[in-house]
Formats: structure tokens, sequence, C-alpha cells
């Protein structure tokens, strides 16, 4: 079988690495090897940084109007929508999300991406300052540089579109260092950059590993001016120590351990089945995942119960069979983190309510119960469709307990108390707090995390705050 090739994208054509190297992207529903990826080192990052320079210091891009830059990214995100089956397969392919979801959710959502910051640009205002009538005070939003653009493997093409949108509508120029394990939508998406007139350098992929690698080398790089990054919490450390040189800004969108707290009051089908899309969607491969369940104990039977139904209901399968909910985890490394969570869970004492591991590599939804706050299996990320029951008594102990890990990035509330649902919202600790719902996003709206996981906000004005530089300008008018 001939594989395909995937190379880096660097000053607006295919290029491969320098020194020749490459690296394979395995599908992870077959488990073999499907493209021969280009394994970049630090002199590809060296060119596509160089080539990422000169197209913001002498191009056009930073100093073409929003309206024209946000035409190109129009013309990008209906060039997006075309290729839509395309992109959707090399994302399914590359990281074994269900075909169903990358096609009719991944490309639409990362259309809208571009869409949505090429308008934004639009409509950013500055401010002029009165009040001092011998002189005309302003200020500026600036395009800030080079964008070193870091993503990660769950939701490939929407992850990296929603990094390189707002950059690019600002008047960034980018490289993207996409994960090793989903390379091929980057590539492809930099090349319909170019069709849709971005011109070239303006987005550049390089591909390759992150410790030691291409990341590193991006991440260390001196004419990097900004980093955003979405991954795990210690990447996001080890990238701040190299942002500290030369006192880079970051944006970190990092792990995650979200809670669902379903109060007696609630709905409860409704919130077991809103609960268990939290948990299993994406095989659980979701930083936003409510990973920890809280359940009011005069319903925590009937909703372990409906929870454990729930699960034992979804379809594993070929992700490419449209009727597949679960695919296979992303990864044989990953595979072995999450299964080894369940394993050490079951030493422990915990109890696994169905689930468990599969042939290949998937792993069934898995609910676990009996199992204590401090067991690893509650504390760590674990990214696999796996929750964890527990049961509560008052509000303050669930608002506690949903509170007690060093993560904050997404809590779900399941009440019908109007008072409650404020009050709990409010005292989560959490970046996105969710009343009866989960994953509606507005992207205006502030996305990123409390404590550990992240820091920065992206979404709207707050990514113009990060992708630009404000300046005030002061002129005397005596
Ligand atoms: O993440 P990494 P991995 C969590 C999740 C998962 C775990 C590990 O728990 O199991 O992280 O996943 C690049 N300098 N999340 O190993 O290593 C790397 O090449 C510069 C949460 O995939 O953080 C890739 O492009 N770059 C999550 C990206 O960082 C470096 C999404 C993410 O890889 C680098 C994914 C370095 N030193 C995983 N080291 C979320 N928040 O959505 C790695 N990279």
């Amino acid at each position: 079988m001939t594989l395909d090739t995937v190379t880096h994208f660097i000053g607006g054509a295919a290029t491969a690495s320098a020194d020749g190297a490459t690296m394979a992207s395995v599908d992870p529903t077959s488990r073999t090897e499907w493209a021969v990826v280009s394994r970049g080192s630090a002199r590809d990052v060296d060119h596509a940084v160089a080539a990422a320079r000169h197209a913001f210091d002498t191009g056009p891009w930073p100093r073409m109007t929003p309206a024209q830059r946000s035409a190109v990214l129009h013309r990008l995100a209906d060039l997006l929508l075309e290729h839509g089956d395309e992109l959707a397969l090399l994302d399914t392919r590359d990281m074994g999300r269900p075909l169903s979801m990358t096609r009719n959710n991944d490309v639409a959502r990362s259309a809208a991406n571009l869409r949505f910051f090429a308008d934004d640009a639009l409509s950013a205002l500055d401010e002029a300052l009165p009040g001092h009538p011998g002189h005309h005070i302003y200020t500026r939003h600036e395009p800030a540089g080079v964008v070193a653009a870091i993503s990660p493997w769950n939701f490939p093409l929407m992850q990296a579109t929603w990094k390189i949108a707002p950059a690019l509508a600002h008047g960034n120029t980018v490289v993207l260092k996409p994960a090793e394990q989903s390379p091929a939508s980057a590539t492809r998406l930099a090349e319909l950059a170019v069709r849709a007139g971005m011109p070239a350098g303006v987005l550049n992929v390089v591909h390759g590993v992150g410790p030691e690698g291409a990341g590193a080398a991006l991440v260390a790089h001196p004419d990097v001016d900004l980093i955003t990054f979405t991954g795990e919490t210690r990447t996001g450390e080890a990238i701040m120590r190299a942002a500290a040189t030369g006192v880079r800004a970051v944006s970190f969108e990092l792990g995650g351990k979200g809670a669902s707290l379903i109060f007696a009051d609630a709905d409860i089908d409704r919130a077991v089945a809103v609960a268990a899309d939290a948990a299993f969607s994406n095989a659980g491969q979701i930083c936003l995942a409510g990973s920890r369940v809280f359940v009011q104990r005069p319903v925590y039977e009937q909703v372990v119960e409906a929870l454990a139904k729930t699960a034992a209901g979804l379809r594993l399968g070929d992700p490419r069979d449209p009727s597949t909910q679960v695919g296979p985890l992303s990864s044989e490394e990953h595979h072995a983190k999450v299964t080894g969570h369940l394993r050490r869970a079951a030493e422990e004492g915990a109890t696994l309510l169905g689930g468990g591991p599969r042939d290949g590599w998937w792993v069934a939804p898995t609910v676990v119960v009996d199992v204590t706050a401090d067991a690893a299996i509650c504390r760590d990320e674990v990214f696999g469709p796996v929750l964890t029951v527990h049961p509560f008594d008052t509000e303050e102990e669930a608002v506690q307990a949903a509170n007690a890990t060093p993560y904050g990035l997404s809590a779900m509330v399941f009440t019908n108390h109007l008072a409650r649902a404020h009050r709990v919202a409010g005292l989560l600790r959490a970046g996105n707090v969710w009343v009866n719902c989960f994953w509606i996003r507005d992207l205006r709206s502030p996305f990123g995390g409390f404590g550990r996981s992240g820091i920065g906000r992206e979404g709207g004005r707050h990514s113009r705050e990060f992708f630009t530089e404000a300046k005030t300008v002061v002129i005397d008018v005596t």
C-alpha cells in the first residue's frame, strides 16, 4: 500500500525537512501507518520563522485593511467547506474521531472560527481619551508579529483554526506546529490559505515532535513574538520557561478535570444524557470533559444506573461508519495511559461498571464508582471515555468537591432551582460553567481556565488583546 505524504508548508510551498527526516502518522483504527510526515528540526523551524518574519516585516498582510484580510479569511472558510469531506477524513485517519463528527461538526466549526474572527476584527474599536485641551490622546491595536501556534490532536482542524483565525485576522503571521499524531489537515489548511489569496509566508506549518523537536525549537526561537498553546499542563510549564527568554507573551489552554454536579431537583433524564455526553464524546478526549460526576444522595443510585446504561448503549466501531459514536483512542501511547488508569483504579478497590478496554485501541465508556477523591483516576486528567461518580449531601459539599482540583476549565450544573443555578455557577472555580447543558459556545466569550488549566483567555475581544500590541498616541494640538 502506498502511503500518503504530508510535508511542512513554508513560505507558500510544500517543503520537505532540510535533513530529509520523516515520521509516521498511524491510523488508530487499523493501527497501521497511513502517512509519511516530514519531521521538522530546528533548521526547518528557522526556515519557517524566517518566512513568517519576512512576511510580517515586508509583506502586505499586517498593512492590509482588516476588510482585505477578512475577505481572504472568508474565502478560506469557503474552501474548507468545499473540501470538507477530504479534511474530515484526514482528521479521522490521523486520530480516530468519528467521521460523522469531523465531517458535520469540525469542518463547519473551523469555517465558523475563520468567519467569526474575520468579522470580529472589522468591528474592533479603539479609544480616544478626551479631557486634555492641548493634546489629542488615542489608542491603537497593532499586529504583534510572528505567532507560534502549537495545537493538540483531539480536534486537529478545529484547534488549528481556533488559533490561527484571530492571529491572522489581527494582522500577524503564523508558524503552526500541529500535534505529531494529527498533522495532515494542517498542511492542507495552509495550501488552501494560499489558494484563498493569503500571501506566501503568512501561514506556515512545521511538523515534528514536541520536546527536543520542532515544538521546543519553535517556542525557543527569538524571532517568535507570541505563543498560543493547547495541550498538557506540564508542556505548558516547559513552554512558559522557554517564553521567559525574550519575555514573550503566552496564551495557554491546558488540561482539565471537569465536574458535573447533579442536584436532586434536576431533570434527571436530561442531566444523565448531558453528563454522559460531556464525559464520553470524542471518547473523552476533550479538555472540557466532565470526568467527575457529583450526585446528590437521594438520586445517586438512580443516576449511577442510568449513566451505566447510557455508557453501555454507546456504539463503538470504525470511525468511518456513520453510526459509530465512540472511535478508538488516538494513539497506542494514549490507549496505554487510559487503560493504565482503569487498571490502577480497579486495583485500588474501585468498581468499574461496564466499559474497559476492547480489541485495538478502543476503550468502552466506563463508569467508575466506590472511589475516593484522592485516587489517581479522580485527580489526573485521564482524557478517555471514563467518568467517576461520587455522592454528596449538601450544595456546599458539592461545590467544595468540584473545586478540589488544581484544574479549573469546565463545570456543569444540573438543577431546576434558579437561585441555586446562579449561586453555584458563581462559586465554581472554572472558566466555563454550563447549567443544564454542555458545549454551547459563543465565540465572543472568554475561553480559558482557572488555575493549572491555563493562562489568558481567547475569544472575541480577549483574542484581540492577546494577538495585538496596544499603543497610546499623544499629539500636541496647541
Ligand atoms: O500533549 P502535549 P500530548 C492532555 C491529555 C493528554 C495529555 C498528553 O491529558 O493525555 O495532555 O497529550 C507539543 N515545546 N491534553 O502528549 O505533549 C506537541 O508536539 C513545544 C489536553 O499530546 O502537551 C503537540 O503539538 N511544544 C489537551 C502539543 O504540544 C511541545 C489536548 C500538545 O502536546 C512541547 C491534548 C515542548 N516542550 C492533550 N512538548 C487540551 N487541553 O485540550 C509537546 N509539545
